[in-house]
């Protein structure tokens, strides 16, 4: 799977001419497909020796920030999120060391970490290869007499549920199920051929990146093939439903949900 891509190179001048035809979608405030093959890196105050790209963003109607990041080897960042913003950090593949100031964890591949709104996150690739991150951030709603706290774990050591009483499309979740959060991050796994029961219209907003696997998703009633790397955005409620594709690997992705909260 990939976007359609036609090179060659003209012998006369060496000139190398690329046309290209991307399987991005940006349908603004409704869903978005975000391609591996098309991110670019971007800079961003905070992030150093990182090989990071903006994901979904206010610019395409979420409610909240994505990035995928690369940390190099050295790469940090000096403090993510603080004054009303929370933050998620999910280790896609390596080794990541975050911390308040006070407390310190190492993440590795599946790990995640919760920080609320006020405290900053600093981050730290914790080994000599690559670290891939994938990040989140989003100003936090307060509900009177309830509060976040910082979670930290690792998907490896939680048994997943099977979603909707499916044998082979399987749930973990990041956050514990208290009205202090506002939201909640979770990774939905289909084997081969398994998808969702029946095509979701909800309230939520989501952001999703592929971590395994290929695809087929519909979002807004279109289908659309999607592999390992691609981000989705899906807006509030956009229909929604997947199915995985290929003998391999499952279909899996981290995604973000808001919840908890009664609309205003
Ligand atoms: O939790 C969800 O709403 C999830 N099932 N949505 C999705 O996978 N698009
Ligand atoms: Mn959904």
């Amino acid at each position: 799977m990939g976007g359609f891509i036609m090179g060659y190179k003209n012998d006369r001048t060496g000139y190398q001419k690329t046309l290209l035809a991307s399987r991005a979608v940006i349908k603004k405030d409704s869903f978005a497909i975000i391609p591996h093959d098309g991110l670019v890196k971007n800079t961003i105050p905070g992030f150093e020796n990182v090989d990071v790209s903006i994901l979904g963003s206010p610019r395409i109607g979420a409610g909240f920030v994505d990035y995928i990041a690369t940390f190099q080897k050295g790469g940090k960042h000096t403090g993510f999120g603080g004054d009303g913003i929370e933050t998620v950090a999910y280790v896609v593949k390596g080794k990541l060391k975050v911390t308040d100031g006070k407390e310190e964890d190492v993440l590795e591949t599946g790990g995640y970490a919760y920080y609320p709104a006020g405290v900053k996150m600093m981050m730290e690739n914790a080994q000599d290869e690559p670290t891939e991150v994938f990040l989140y951030k989003k100003r936090y709603q307060p509900l009177e007499g309830y509060e976040a706290h910082k979670v930290v774990g690792n998907t490896k050591d939680q048994k997943p549920e099977e979603y909707e009483g499916m044998k082979d499309v399987l749930l973990w979740d990041f956050l514990p199920k208290e009205l202090g959060f506002d939201m909640n991050v979770h990774i939905l796994s289909f084997e081969p051929g398994a998808s969702h029961g029946y095509i979701e219209t909800h309230f939520q907003e989501h952001g999703a990146y592929l971590i395994s696997g290929e695809g087929m998703y519909n979002l807004d009633n279109d289908w659309y093939p999607v592999e390992k790397g691609d981000y989705l955005f899906m807006a509030s409620y956009v229909p929604q439903a997947a199915y995985a594709v290929g003998r391999g690997e499952p279909l899996a992705y981290v995604y973000s949900k808001d919840a908890n909260r009664d609309p205003e």
